[in-house]
């Protein structure tokens, strides 16, 4: 199995490469691939070196997998030529997550979908992502039937340049290079990406419109408020769900609980809950605060967080590869 990571040496595609390791993906060859000014620069992994190569001779490679994560016009560009060869292609940016010709996939949610002929696979959003690990047990079991999240997103998003920001605001140098318009230290920003015609910005609209297409139920209404934090490690949502039916917050806790991929950490007697702080570096979705919305029926609110960085982006990549391996899809 020849896997390319396109965009290796930036903050997701680093992760990629270490998940891969981690799991014991079974490779044979790892093709490294990034822009011009990276090409000859070595990567270790499993203890072996690999020189990064260019998008051409990573095509003329043939691998049977690319894991992109370079950005939205590179996959556009390049995805295309990666399929042509007769790779399959896992993107983790925007470009393909609602062509309707493609597949948006989180393993746990909508795997089965895939099949041999999906030469690009889309990975969603990270927000998106551990939102949708947790809501489609219960919506297999109660019906969903509106959403309302906001989230506390760490500022690894967004990539190098805003943890720098943040780092240097912590020390008290206010005049570094800005990944955003506000200070972000000690503050809090109510907009993550651009705004959109309906006053939505961009990744708002993402929870909304990515949610359905994963879930594959398009009557799901989802609004959503996505405001970025200083904080590193993970995203944070709150969420508030309406069911068509009644249930039982027992039930609902012990459903999660059996959920692969979730782990339930909800114990307020000994002020246990999830947080980034614990979620950084881990490839699961925790769960916790889950309780009774009193002011409507059927309704409930729960608190989600993950590694933005792993089942938000790089982990979920993987899996949907090993998917891919197990199932022969390749
Ligand atoms: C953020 N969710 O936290 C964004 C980053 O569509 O894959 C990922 C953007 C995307 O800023």
């Amino acid at each position: 199995m020849k896997i390319a990571v396109v965009g290796a040496t930036g903050l997701v595609g680093t992760v990629m490469l270490k998940v891969l390791e981690e799991r014991n993906f079974p490779l044979t060859e790892l093709i490294p691939v990034a822009s011009e000014k990276s090409v000859g620069k070595e990567i270790t992994f499993k203890g072996k070196k690999f020189a990064v190569v260019n998008m051409d001779t990573a095509i003329g490679m043939r691998p049977d997998i690319a894991l992109f994560s370079a950005g939205g016009s590179t996959s556009l560009e390049n995805a295309p030529r990666f399929a042509e060869a007769g790779t399959t292609v896992i993107d983790n940016s925007s470009a393909w997550r609602m062509d309707p010709s493609k597949k948006l996939v989180v393993p746990e949610v909508n795997a089965h979908e895939l099949s041999i002929d999906d030469k690009i696979i889309a990975n969603p959003n990270c927000s998106t992502i551990q939102m949708v690990v947790a809501l489609k047990p219960l919506h297999d079991k109660y019906r969903i039937k509106r959403v309302v999240v906001s989230t506390y997103q760490s500022v690894t998003g967004t990539g190098v340049k805003a943890v720098e920001q943040m780092m240097n605001e912590r020390k008290g140098i206010m005049d570094g290079p800005m990944a955003y318009a506000y200070p972000i230290d000690l503050n809090v920003i109510p907009q993550i990406d651009v705004f959109t015609e309906n006053g939505y910005t961009k990744e708002e609209m993402k929870m909304i419109l990515e949610t359905r297409k994963i879930m594959g139920d398009d009557s799901i209404k989802v609004t959503a408020t996505t405001v970025r934090i200083p904080v590193m490690g993970g995203h944070s949502e709150s969420v508030n769900i309406e069911f068509e039916s009644e249930f039982d917050v027992a039930e609902v806790r012990d459903i999660l609980s059996r959920t692969p991929g979730i782990i339930v950490v909800d114990d307020i007697a000994n002020l246990k809950y999830p947080m980034p702080i614990d979620a950084h570096e881990k490839d699961e979705v925790f769960v916790g605060r889950i309780r009774r919305d009193e002011s409507l029926p059927n309704t409930l609110n729960m608190w989600i967080v993950a590694d933005n960085l792993r089942k938000g982006a790089a982990t979920n990549a993987v899996q949907i590869a090993e998917y891919l391996v197990r199932n022969e899809l390749i």
